[in-house]
This record gives C-alpha cells, sequence and structure tokens, in this order.
C-alpha cells in the first residue's frame, strides 16, 4: 500500500505525491460515491486496480483541518484543502497602506474554518509598523515582521513554514510574490502558474494546488481565499473569530448577546476598559451587519 499527498486535481485525475515521486491517481469505484470528496492536501492510500491497471485512490485519511467555501442558500459547504495547518495573512506596514480591516476580514475566514492565522506584517524596513503589531498580537495573534529588503524576520518565516502546509493571503502589493521568492527562488514562478491555470478555470470552482516545499511543507494556493468569504457564517458564530472576545463573552449578561448594544454586555466592558480594542471591535460591528444582511449604517 503506497500513502501520498493530493496536490492538484485534474479532471478526473488526481496529482499525488508520495514518498517514490509524483503520479496521477484515479478514484477506486468506491470512492467516487463516497462523501467525503477527496480534495488537495487529503491524506491517500493507492491501490493499482486490477481491471485497469491504474493507480487508484482507496482510501482518504482522517482530516486535521478543512477549508471549505459555504455554498449559498443553506446548501451546505464544499471542500476547497484539507489538513491546512496555518493562514498566513500578509500586510505591508506601508506603500500600499494597511487596511486593518481587510486582514481582520481574512482572519475571521481563518478562524471559521479553524485554521491558526498568523500575521505577517512586511516591509518593515520602511515602517516598522508598531501599532499593527500592537493591534494584532493584542488580539492573541502571532505576528512575524519581515522585511524582503533587509532579510528580517525572513529566518523566522521560513521556521514557521517548514513542514506545515500553509495557505498564503493579503492584498495585492503587500508583498508576498516577493517572500516567496526570497523563501524559496522558484517558488513564485511554479505558484503563479498555477494560479494562472486556475484562473482560467470556470469561476465557479474554487479549486486549490498545493507546491512542496524544499525546506518541507507545502503552500497552498487557492484561487483568492478572500473568496472563501464569509459566507454562510452564522451571526452569532462572529464573535468567537474574534479570540480576544472569547473570555470576557463568557460573562456577558445574556447568553444571545450581540455585544453591539446590550447591557452587562462584558465585550463592551472590555472595549471600554481598553481591553479589547475598539478599532477590532468596530471590524466585528460591520461583520457582523454584513452577515446580517442589513444596510450598513454610515451615520
Ligand atoms: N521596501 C520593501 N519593498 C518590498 C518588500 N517586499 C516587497 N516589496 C515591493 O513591493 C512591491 C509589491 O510586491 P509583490 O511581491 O509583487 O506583492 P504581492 O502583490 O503581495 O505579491 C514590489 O515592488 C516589491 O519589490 C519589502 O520588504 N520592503
Ligand atoms: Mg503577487
Ligand atoms: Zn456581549
Amino acid at each position: 500500500m503506497v500513502t501520498g499527498t493530493v496536490l492538484e486535481r485534474d479532471g478526473s485525475t488526481y496529482r499525488v505525491l508520495t514518498a517514490d515521486g509524483e503520479v496521477r491517481a484515479v478514484l477506486r469505484g468506491r470512492m467516487k460515491r463516497d462523501n467525503p470528496r477527496v480534495v488537495v492536501g487529503d491524506r491517500v492510500e493507492l491501490d493499482t486496480e486490477v481491471e485497469t491497471g491504474l493507480l487508484a485512490i482507496a482510501a482518504v485519511a482522517d482530516r486535521t483541518s478543512l477549508l471549505a467555501r459555504r455554498v449559498p442558500e443553506g446548501r451546505g459547504t464544499r471542500p476547497v484543502a484539507a489538513n491546512i495547518d496555518q493562514v498566513l495573512v500578509v500586510t505591508a506596514t506601508r506603500d500600499p497602506d494597511p487596511v486593518p480591516q481587510l486582514v481582520d476580514r481574512l482572519l475571521v475566514v481563518a478562524e471559521a474554518n479553524q485554521i491558526e492565522p498568523l500575521v505577517v506584517l512586511n516591509k518593515i524596513d520602511l515602517d516598522g509598523g508598531g501599532d499593527l503589531r500592537r493591534r494584532f498580537s493584542g488580539a492573541g495573534y502571532t505576528v512575524i515582521g519581515t522585511s524582503v529588503k533587509s532579510g528580517e524576520g525572513i529566518e523566522e518565516l521560513r521556521a514557521r513554514l517548514k513542514g506545515r502546509e500553509s495557505v498564503i493571503t493579503g492584498p495585492s502589493g503587500a508583498g508576498k510574490s516577493s517572500l516567496l521568492n526570497t523563501l524559496e527562488p522558484g517558488l513564485q514562478l511554479r505558484t503563479g502558474e498555477i494560479s494562472a491555470k486556475v484562473r482560467r478555470g470556470t469561476h465557479t470552482t474554487v479549486s486549490a494546488v498545493m507546491v512542496p516545499l524544499q525546506i518541507g511543507g507545502y503552500l497552498v494556493d487557492t484561487p483568492g481565499f478572500s473568496e472563501v468569504g464569509l459566507w454562510g457564517l452564522e451571526p452569532r458564530e462572529l464573535a468567537h473569530c474574534f479570540p480576544e472576545f472569547r473570555a470576557p463573552m463568557e460573562n456577558c449578561r445574556y447568553p444571545d448577546c450581540s455585544h453591539i448594544h446590550e447591557p452587562g454586555c462584558a465585550v463592551l466592558a472590555a472595549k471600554e476598559a481598553g481591553l479589547v480594542s475598539a478599532d477590532r471591535w468596530e471590524s466585528y460591528r460591520v461583520l457582523l451587519t454584513e452577515l446580517e444582511g442589513q444596510p450598513e449604517d454610515w451615520e
């Protein structure tokens, strides 16, 4: 029995990385009817089909995590990638100006999928990013400052990627491609080719591709992690996606507290006391409004 990791789905075949290199495999007949579907990142067992002589995926190992795109109108979720250990949310400290609310949104997507996020503040040669660092570490996140120019933080980032399965995301211009190039020459090219290929597909399919790292581990390229979106996240689940809310919200007077206006709200009290950042809470309020499908209140 051969085991491997699914790197990509290509029509009815899968590219699978085994200890002896890359192979192509089809789904064993029984697997086709089975749920959950096989996705990128799945650890699988391969068998040779007697009838066809083809390698076939015979079994899928239990997943440690599953990044899922939520299908609107309550039609459930569609798996995108399995066994992702972490999501690297990259933002520049300057040039382009950081948009912390956008980072918050990406962090919520990671949290909603129960995947550990890591905040990467890039271009610290231009701006140390002290405020951003305080904002995100204060919320409980691990923050790494990096500079492709000075090399600061690159070793720390490499150590974080090693042996793990990571998704990298963040706004355009943050320096994601530059970071990948610095971490592993040729990697950016490989993920770039993949992105172009994915974009040519129909936009109804959110597929993903995994790229093995020379240092061990994988980088998962999902066409727009942000497009995984907040669809289907229940409004009441949102507060759990803000780690700094979790302890105070235990003490809210009402169990169904929205943490927006209720008397006896411990999250609002923590905000007043400066324990929860007012800016993070504002992101929560905006995202909650969005999830509740109400028009934004501009007052
Ligand atoms: N000063 C400085 N510039 C950087 C750094 N990282 C990337 N850049 C520049 O920022 C621009 C955008 O980088 P790019 O990697 O294309 O961003 P991406 O859109 O996130 O992939 C490029 O001109 C890079 O040279 C950095 O750490 N410091
Ligand atoms: Mg890029
Ligand atoms: Zn509350």
